[in-house]
């Protein structure tokens, strides 16, 4: 019988870099050159080779997503996933969702068991927390239940108020206990 989606999700309050899952997410830029937040947390733990690594396979429009290996970092492969620059969240939501699909295909494709994913776009490109928490929430949803890898997803929320957000959502939709 197929794990319950239930058990398949994971929420976690902290630096995505700590976590030792096949695959972290990091949310780039279309350069794939590096940048803050996240980003430039991924870069600093993964070291310098990352760089090269993304840059060489830019450039990567918002929607999709790259995948290199995790250097430094504990995670086998870095996922370079590119959210929108937001403007409107009727044109932006599906962009969105696609750079967590993009993502959820390419660990599947590469074997990748385990994925930890930040709360894309909403930092420097400014998309609305709650919105972008339903939509990463409900993407990963339809994945999970069309999919059997990854088999783990951890949504990795840096900011209290987005690990509450996550919380209420999930504990909603009673994939949390
Ligand atoms: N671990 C997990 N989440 C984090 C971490 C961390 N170490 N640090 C920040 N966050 P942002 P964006 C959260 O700005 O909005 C970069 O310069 C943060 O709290 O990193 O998609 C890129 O190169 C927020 O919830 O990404 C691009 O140019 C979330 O990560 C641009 O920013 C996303 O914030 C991408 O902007």
């Amino acid at each position: 019988m197929a794990t319950p989606i239930e058990s398949r999700i994971r929420l976690f309050l902290g630096d995505i870099t700590s976590l030792d899952c096949d695959a972290i997410v990091t949310a780039a830029n279309d350069a794939l050159c590096g940048g803050g937040g996240v980003d430039g947390a991924a870069h600093d733990a993964a070291g310098s080779e990352l760089v090269r690594a993304s840059m060489a396979l830019a450039p990567c429009p918002a929607g999709e997503a790259r995948i290199t290996g995790g250097f430094n970092l504990a995670a086998r492969f870095v996922i370079h996933a590119v959210g929108p620059i937001f403007r409107d969240i009727d044109t932006d939501r599906e962009t969105l969702a696609n750079a967590y699909a993009s993502s959820l295909s390419l660990a599947a494709e590469n074997n990748a068991a385990s994925i930890a994913f930040p709360c894309i776009s909403t930092g420097a490109f400014g998309f609305p927390p709650n919105s972008a928490c339903e939509i990463a929430i409900d993407t990963v949803i339809q994945w999970l239940r069309s999919n059997d890898q990854p088999n783990l997803v951890t949504f990795c929320c840096f900011e209290p108020d987005d690990h509450g957000r996550y919380k209420e959502r999930l504990t909603e939709l009673g994939l949390l206990s």
